[in-house]
């Protein structure tokens, strides 16, 4: 055997091994899996990017990949979404769902009729599955960011923006209830606490996804705290909006500012001084490995309960490198 075709065949090993035989080339599958990717919302560059992820993997496997969610970041508008996806009866589901609460009995819903739930991006309950206790334990997986982790990246990052004088700041934030936001706010004040004691966390701003809001708010802070030193948007449209607020406000470089995610419009930020580190998340992977991890479940495979993706923090030094260039979401 050639050293290629002997390479090809332990790649294609591998690839059994992770995912199961049926996934081998030249063994066809019996059925064609439809995964269907539920998104917090459509038009977030966030889900887009972990579609392409998704639909990466779909490709790779086989798999047909249906993607429907709502307009906006709204339990109300994502459970009448669910329901039409369980109604098309998927092979499993992947869903960032929008409420830690609001959304384990629309999704129980699923999981009575047979459909394996995943969670990509954010959890219900309190994100700790197959446990045998609890009444959200029943996804089969998590696959997200660590979202305290970045949340203390994030305060680290204001921290060294700021500098050693310190000075006030605030977190501009969706609302309660959201667990990935809602874990970011935790693991920034407690990184704050513990290890900045010269920085003080105003009260949260929270927004509602919506970047106007959170431009205001900036302004409105701002007004109350001339001596503002930086702020934390915990995630896309909350920094992109912080950003804005800080921009309108005449405090480009005064006022510091630390993004979650890293759409186009947040890196153009980076590279006109006004957002000082972006902390990417790799939205791609969770796409990807939910895709693989609900194709290794059906073919009668064991899956990991959760799977962690990592970040990459972006500032002026490294904006331009073709190592991060590929972290950027896609819009
Ligand atoms: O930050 C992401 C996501 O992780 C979060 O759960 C909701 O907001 C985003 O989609 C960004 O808009």
């Amino acid at each position: 055997m050639k050293r290629r075709s002997v390479l090809k065949s332990a790649a294609m090993l591998a690839v059994a091994a992770s995912v199961g035989l049926a996934a081998v080339p030249g063994h066809a599958q019996d059925k064609k899996y439809t995964v269907a990717l539920v998104p917090g919302l459509t038009t977030d560059a966030f889900y887009i990017t972990m579609r392409k992820g998704a639909q990466a993997a779909a490709d790779a496997l086989g798999v047909e990949l249906v993607f429907q969610g709502a307009p906006d970041f709204n339990p109300v508008l994502q459970v009448p979404v669910l329901d039409a996806v369980i109604a098309r009866k998927p092979d499993a589901i992947l869903i960032a769902p929008t409420d830690t609460t609001q959304l384990v009995e629309p999704l129980r819903k699923a999981h009575d009729a047979g459909i394996p739930v995943i969670t990509v991006d954010t959890f219900i309950g309190n994100g700790k599955y197959q446990t045998g206790s609890g009444n959200a334990d029943f996804p089969l997986s998590y696959i997200a960011s660590d979202n305290v982790l970045g949340g203390r990246m994030a305060a680290t990052a204001l921290a060294n923006a700021i500098g050693e004088g310190g000075g006030k700041v605030y977190v501009s934030n969706v609302k309660p209830g959201i667990s990935t936001t809602d874990q970011r706010e935790e693991g920034f004040k407690a990184e704050m606490a513990e290890n900045h004691p010269n920085i003080t966390v105003l009260e949260t701003q929270f927004n509602e996804n919506d970047a106007n809001k959170a431009a205001s708010q900036l302004q409105a802070v701002f007004a109350r705290n001339s001596d503002l030193k930086g702020v934390f948007g915990a995630n896309l449209f909350s920094a992109l909006g912080a950003g804005n607020g800080v921009q309108q406000a005449g405090q480009t470089g005064n006022v510091k500012v630390v993004a979650f995610d890293a759409p186009t419009s947040i890196i153009d930020n980076i590279n006109s001084g006004l957002v000082d580190v972006a902390i990417a998340q790799h939205p791609a992977e969770i796409g990807y490995y939910g895709v693989v991890s609900a194709f290794a479940h059906l073919t009668g495979n064991s899956i990991p309960v959760a799977i962690g993706t990592g970040f990459t923090v972006i500032n002026k030094d490294n904006v331009g490198d073709e190592n991060v260039a590929k972290y950027i979401y896609s819009d």
